[in-house]
């Protein structure tokens, strides 16, 4: 129960706290503030530290697991971000509901970097109202010490003899999509038939799966916790510095290549900051800088004779002709979206 008096003194306690809370740092007006809205482990610490420098503001990073994640947090009400990073499927989606601001080319010069072959086949060409950031792929990542008679095949998560030590995504998209591929489908099929056949094998991986998630994969698998899961490219990589014995492929059926993008939010408040940002990521020094740093590639062509031998030689990264030909980026495919939600909600719901 209240005391008496509560309310007055919460009144009283609100009135000395909103200078304290108004009021700088330091001295001078307060910083404006960039909110992005992105995935964890996804930009240079250092780089953000220097935007905030040159621009006298702050950057507050806020994270999300997956595209559907962040879509259903903004479609629930969420707003204060200035700058978002969502996959290009889920961009072209969002644009159609105008949830996304028309960008102002006059404020990013540093699109003339932005690599032409990438953009012949980006769902927003003309960069209207997005600008690649970066390029990931999924694979498998294991340990070499520990997993014997590896093949490079999706096929892995049939591996009864690991059962209870693996890990996929909580993507509805990405795992789905891994067996679409695994069974030389698209995946980005709207066939139902070929879906029945992707929950099928689906339910046979899930009972050799500690769970389904996103982001204690790294650790999990850093710490000898998993011994093989599904895996972003970059992720990785960054893994790969804290255990030497972690290695990774990219299955020979081929795999899901994304673009994530930046795109600013209809209703975002610090529009010219957010345009800034976007310009300073496609600096070719900054984007090959934060290339080597989390091991996603930047679409900036101008970046790429500034990469490291050992980036530009990674087939992680740069993927192999075959493969590359073998693999698909998703698409948004409108209604049908509805057939993967069916499949995917079974499958999680499935003992
Ligand atoms: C970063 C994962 C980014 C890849 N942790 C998503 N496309």
């Amino acid at each position: 129960m209240r005391k008496k008096g509560g309310v007055l003194r919460a009144a009283v306690g609100a009135v000395l706290l909103v200078p304290i809370l108004l009021a700088p740092a330091g001295c001078g007006k307060p910083k404006p503030v960039l909110s992005v809205y992105t995935w964890s482990d996804y930009i240079k610490p250092e780089l953000v530290r220097r935007f905030e420098r040159e621009h006298a503001c702050r950057v507050v990073l806020d994270t999300f697991e997956s595209n559907e994640a962040m879509y259903a947090k903004l479609k629930a009400g969420a707003s204060g971000y200035d700058l978002l990073m969502p996959s290009s499927y889920m961009v072209s989606l969002m644009h159609n509901q105008g949830l996304l601001r028309r960008l102002d080319r006059s404020l990013l010069p540093n699109l003339i970097h932005v690599d032409p072959d990438y953009l012949e086949i980006a769902a927003d060409a003309e960069m209207d109202h997005s600008v690649p950031y970066m390029i990931t792929n999924t694979g498998i990542a294991y340990l070499e010490g520990r997993v014997k008679d590896v093949v490079p095949s999706w096929r892995m998560f049939g591996r009864t003899d690991l059962r209870g030590r693996m890990t996929m995504f909580n993507d509805m998209r990405e795992t789905i999509g891994a067996a679409l591929k695994c069974l030389g489908h698209s995946i980005n099929t709207t066939n139902e038939a070929e879906l029945a056949e992707a929950e099928a094998l689906l339910l046979e991986w899930k009972k050799n799966l500690a769970k389904f998630e996103n982001e204690q994969y790294k650790i999990g698998l850093a710490s000898c916790e998993f011994l093989l899961v599904h895996a972003y490219n970059g992720d990785i990589f960054q893994v790969r510095k804290e255990n030497p014995d972690v290695r990774f492929f990219v299955p020979e059926e081929g795999t899901i290549i994304s673009c994530d993008d930046l795109a600013i939010p209809a209703d975002a408040r610090e529009v010219a900051l957010a345009h800034a940002f976007i310009n300073f990521l496609h600096d070719p020094a900054v984007a090959a800088e934060n290339t080597e740093f989390i091991y996603y590639l930047c679409p900036n062509k101008d970046s790429y004779p500034l990469l490291p031998v050992e980036i530009r030689d990674n087939p992680g990264i740069f993927l192999k002709p075959e493969i590359q030909a073998k693999s698909e980026m998703i698409a948004d495919i409108g209604a049908a979206n509805a057939l993967y939600v069916k499949v995917w909600d079974r499958l999680k719901s499935a003992r």
